[in-house]
Order: C-alpha cells, then sequence, then structure tokens
C-alpha cells in the first residue's frame, strides 16, 4: 500500500459550516431551499458521515469573521463542506483561509446558484475548492459527504 491509498493516518472528521441567514432554514422562502431545518441537514450529515465511519463536526455562525475562525478550527480535519451562503459571491478572506489551511474544501449550496440571479453565478469559493455541487437541496451535503469518503478510498 503506498502512501496515497494509506488511511489509517487520516482524520475520520469532517467540519460542515454553514454561513449567514442558514439558521432560518426552513422557516421561509421554502419555494427556493425547501422544509428542512438546519438541524435536519445536520443530522442527514451525521448519517451519511457514520455509513462511512466517519464524524462530522457541524457549525453555523452569522459572522464573516467566525467563518474564517471555524475554517482555521478545521486544521487537520479530512475535509471541509462549506455552505458559505452570501458570503460565496463576496468572501476574499473565506478563501483565502481555505487556500490557508491546506484541508481541502466542497463548496456546496441548497440552490442551484446558475439557475438564479446573476450575482450568485460568481463564487470567490470555486477556485479554491476540490469541487462544487449545488441545487440538490440538503442532499447536496450528503454528496459531499460522500464524495469525501469516495476520495478517502481512491483519490
Ligand atoms: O443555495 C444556497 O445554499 C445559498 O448558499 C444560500 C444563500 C444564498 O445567498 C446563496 O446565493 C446560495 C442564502 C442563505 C439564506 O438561507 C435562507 C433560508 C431560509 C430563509 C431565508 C434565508
Amino acid at each position: 500500500m503506498g502512501p496515497e491509498t494509506d488511511t489509517s493516518r487520516m482524520s475520520d472528521t469532517i467540519h460542515v459550516l454553514n454561513g449567514p441567514n442558514l439558521n432560518l432554514l426552513g422557516t421561509r422562502e421554502p419555494e427556493v431551499y425547501g422544509r428542512a431545518t438546519l438541524a435536519d441537514v445536520a443530522e442527514l450529515c451525521r448519517a451519511e458521515a457514520g455509513r462511512h465511519g466517519l464524524q462530522v463536526v457541524f457549525r453555523q455562525t452569522n459572522s464573516e469573521g467566525t467563518l474564517v475562525d471555524y475554517i482555521h478550527e478545521a486544521r487537520g480535519a479530512r475535509g471541509i463542506v462549506l455552505n458559505a451562503g452570501a458570503y460565496t459571491h463576496t468572501s476574499i478572506a473565506l478563501a483565502d483561509a481555505v487556500a490557508g489551511v491546506g484541508v481541502p474544501m466542497i463548496e456546496v449550496h441548497l440552490s442551484n446558484v446558475f439557475a438564479r440571479e446573476p450575482f450568485r453565478h460568481q463564487s470567490f469559493l470555486s477556485p479554491v475548492a476540490k469541487g462544487v455541487i449545488c441545487g440538490f437541496g440538503p442532499q447536496s451535503y450528503v454528496l459531499a459527504i460522500a464524495a469525501f469518503a469516495q476520495m478517502a478510498a481512491s483519490p
């Protein structure tokens, strides 16, 4: 087994980080974001991670600086699943934080941002992401966790 296939020393923790207003999920705009709450999304993430023997740290903040701190605190993790909300479209600080920690990050969105307003088509995070998943509602998060599990199995 070469070093690229030896997952024995790899962290089994994935940090799922959520940005501004995602605490409102399930309470408003169900036609855009669905009826699941953020607690429901956390549960789906934990269930998917558990299927792969992985742990989840699930966090949400409305503050850009706190999101930078959460990204720093994910140093050493297997991966970061990041829904930065509207900061996706504005934040160089978040992009720098992701590039700085050296942890692979998958950008996720509940909605298909490319089917929405043009300002949502621009992401400062996509260039520093391993990949981007959008448009599948809470399943976007589940797919990202499955992708990390699969990347570890066959990088
Ligand atoms: O589709 C996504 O996941 C977004 O990241 C959600 C952000 C939006 O700014 C991005 O363009 C796409 C907005 C999160 C706000 O979520 C709410 C949920 C329910 C009610 C109000 C806001």
